[in-house]
């Protein structure tokens, strides 16, 4: 086991990394920039490092400043977090060739899924659905016209190097394919310098639920369930659930287990994500998340696991030591994002917490790395809490959320707090009757 590990990230994921080092006895070593230099993973952990200036570009995505920190400290591994430098395959390169571990997939399994046809293709080729589209890149407009005649319209052409709902066109009919194809090709140069697309059929009602997923470095491989990430609004999260209210356990024992044979085969290695697209019954595979993500918490309360300590266990060389058998799904997790911003404009609310009271009680986790006095920097990401619920039926854990939300005090900015408690008020929500559509509907009605 490691004896030391830098943490290359920020706020509330530096934090929930920090405490699975502290639980393991493992000592820690952050980064930080001039902007966070009182900020609460600084304050904690064993050592700190200053890296750069608020940009982050210039302290957080600093990959020499970063490995610097790392040899100075003696660190022996490096955990990236989400975001930043998570799913950048040279850092990860970078990172082993200076014989240190990086704490995520090989190199090579990040680039090949960060390239979206590679993904799809790798997947297809071993057993796991698709969404019906092109067999690989795109070629011509020629191709683009056949393939869309072949699965249909509506459909959606992809930039390989896009993601997460960038570098998306969408054809309703003939008339748009020729524009959709070459505003496509040209968006994704500019963006990606990769023009490379690809074509989908465009489905209608979807929900985006994911498979978390872990592999140790000895070919075993065990799925820890679905969350439900329906609800975003411009490819922003705002609430996951774990399960699918949707979803029966038969069917998740089914596409559990065609995702991790398909990861077996490949010989991925530690955490990774699976992305589907789930409509009339169907699972279409779409990306895979090579990294730790945001939502992990709900997954946590519902299989009783520490994500991260698996990571950082599985990097050190350590068996995964149970099988899928010994996986178990107990009651409902819900997890709602509190993002400093204005609940009816979504304007980034930086600023000085004047009062932080989390809520408490059975069932209740709060990720975050807010306190009264801190002042949040106008730089990074705006999400400065979760709120994380767990109980025995989907009805008691939107009570449970409801209650939590009641009891949280944030005063000195604005959050999105009033939003979550309208939807957790929302017949169809209470239903779960939502598809990814449902939130950028709900925000936009009167209320
Ligand atoms: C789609 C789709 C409909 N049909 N692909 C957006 C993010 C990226 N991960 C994939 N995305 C979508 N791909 C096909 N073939 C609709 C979306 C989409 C979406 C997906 C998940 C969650 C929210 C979304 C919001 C708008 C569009």
């Amino acid at each position: 086991m490691f004896s030391k590990i830098l943490i290359a990230n920020r706020g509330e994921i530096a934090l929930r990394i920090l405490r699975a080092c502290r639980e393991l006895g493992i000592k820690t070593v952050a980064v930080h920039s001039t902007a966070d230099e009182d900020a609460m993973h600084v304050r904690l952990a064993d050592e700190a490092v200053c890296i750069g200036p608020a940009a982050s570009r210039d302290s957080y995505l600093n990959v020499a400043a970063i490995l610097s920190a790392a040899t100075i400290t003696g660190a022996e591994a490096i955990h990236p977090g989400y975001g930043f430098l998570s799913e950048n395959a040279d850092f990860a390169e970078t990172v082993e060739a200076h014989g240190l571990t990086f704490i995520g997939p090989t190199a090579d399994h990040i680039r090949m899924m960060g390239d979206k046809i590679t993904a799809k293709t790798t997947m297809e080729a071993l057993g796991v659905p698709l969404v019906p589209g092109s067999d690989g890149e795109l070629t011509s407009l020629d191709q683009a016209r056949a393939v869309a005649e072949q699965v249909g319209y509506p459909v959606l052409i992809k930039a390989t190097a896009g993601g997460g709902g960038r570098g998306m066109k969408v054809a309703r009919d003939a008339s748009e394919i020729e524009e959709a194809w070459s505003v496509a090709r040209t968006e994704a140069r500019t963006a990606f310098g990769n023009d490379a697309v690809y074509l989908e059929k465009y489905l209608d009602k979807p929900r985006h639920i994911e498979l978390q997923i872990l592999a140790d470095n000895y070919g075993s491989v065990v799925h820890f369930g679905e969350r439900d990430c329906s609800l975003q609004r411009r490819h922003q999260k705002l609430l996951e659930e774990a399960g699918s209210p949707v979803l029966t356990a038969e069917e998740r024992d089914a596409i559990g287990r065609t995702a991790t044979d398909a990861l077996s085969k490949m010989g991925y290695r530690n955490a990774g994500t699976l992305e589907f697209l789930y409509q009339d019954g169907q699972f279409c595979f779409i990306e895979m998340n090579t990294r730790l993500q945001v939502e992990h918490p709900v997954t946590e309360m519902v299989c009783d696991v520490d994500l991260v300590r698996e990571q950082i266990r599985i990097a050190a060389g350590e068996k995964l030591g149970y099988t899928q058998d010994d996986v178990t799904f107990s009651g409902h997790a819900i997890e709602c994002r509190i993002n400093a911003e204005d609940p009816d404009t979504f304007a980034p609310c930086p600023g000085t917490v004047a009062v932080y009271h989390p809520p408490g009680g059975l069932g209740v986790r709060v990720d975050s790395a807010l306190y009264t006095g801190y002042r949040v920097p106008p730089y990074y990401d705006s999400m400065i809490a979760k709120v994380i619920v767990h109980a025995p039926t989907r009805a008691q854990a939107i009570a449970r959320m409801h209650r939590a939300l009641d009891e949280f005090v944030v005063e000195g900015i604005k959050t999105v707090i009033p939003l979550h408690r309208r939807i957790l008020a929302d017949p169809e929500f209470q239903k779960g009757d939502y598809t990814i559509h449902w939130l950028e509907q709900f925000t936009s009605r009167p209320h």
